[in-house]
């Protein structure tokens, strides 16, 4: 069986992140959406809140499972026995920090590619920073996220929403 890992920080998670985990759930058997906890980062969603979000946004892809790590992602996906990590590519500057890890995540698992999708081109500006901060100064972020959880995010960090 062909297990891809596609890691992030899903904070929260977007439809540019969503369209990366249908079109990878195409080229897996399993396609393992992993987010990262990391205690040294602060984050605006809890990790149950950000798996729960995830969930909700692919209850409908059957080879789709949500999980959260934490440690080295070479040592996860080594321990999951998948074969690849999934990439989104937004623009030059993402290659550059992404090439930078896709090289230090084969030194430590020599096993393991990295494969990068493009994004689409409706998501090419789309962050889950942008999604905070539109939805945090109560701007409308319906294109920007799941309709699932849009309420949730809303609920979270937009104080003018009833
Ligand atoms: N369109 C397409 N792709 C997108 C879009 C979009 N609009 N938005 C985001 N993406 C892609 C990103 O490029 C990334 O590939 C993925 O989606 C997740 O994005 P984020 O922003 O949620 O998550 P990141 O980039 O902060 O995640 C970082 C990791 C968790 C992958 C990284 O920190 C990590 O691997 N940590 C584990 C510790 C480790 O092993 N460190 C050493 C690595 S060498």
């Amino acid at each position: 069986m062909r297990i891809g890992v596609y890691p992030g920080s899903f904070d929260p998670a977007t439809l540019g992140h969503l369209d990366i985990i249908q079109r990878a759930s195409k080229l897996f058997d399993k396609l393992i959406v992993a987010a990262m906890i990391n205690g040294e980062k602060t984050s605006a969603f809890t990790m149950e809140e950000k798996v729960d979000f995830l969930k909700r946004m692919t209850a409908n892809l059957p080879n789709v499972e949500v999980e959260c790590f934490s440690g080295l992602l070479a040592d996860y996906v080594r321990e999951k026995n998948a074969c690849a990590i999934v990439k989104g590519l937004r623009a030059v500057s993402d290659f550059e920090y992404e090439f930078q890890m896709a090289l230090a995540n084969k030194k430590l698992n020599t096993e393991l590619d990295t494969v990068f999708l493009m994004t689409d081109q409706k998501y090419l500006f789309l962050s889950s920073t942008i999604v905070r901060d539109i939805a945090r100064h109560g701007g409308d972020i319906s294109e920007f996220v799941s309709e699932e959880v849009r309420e949730d995010i809303l609920k979270k960090l937009d104080r003018t929403y009833q």
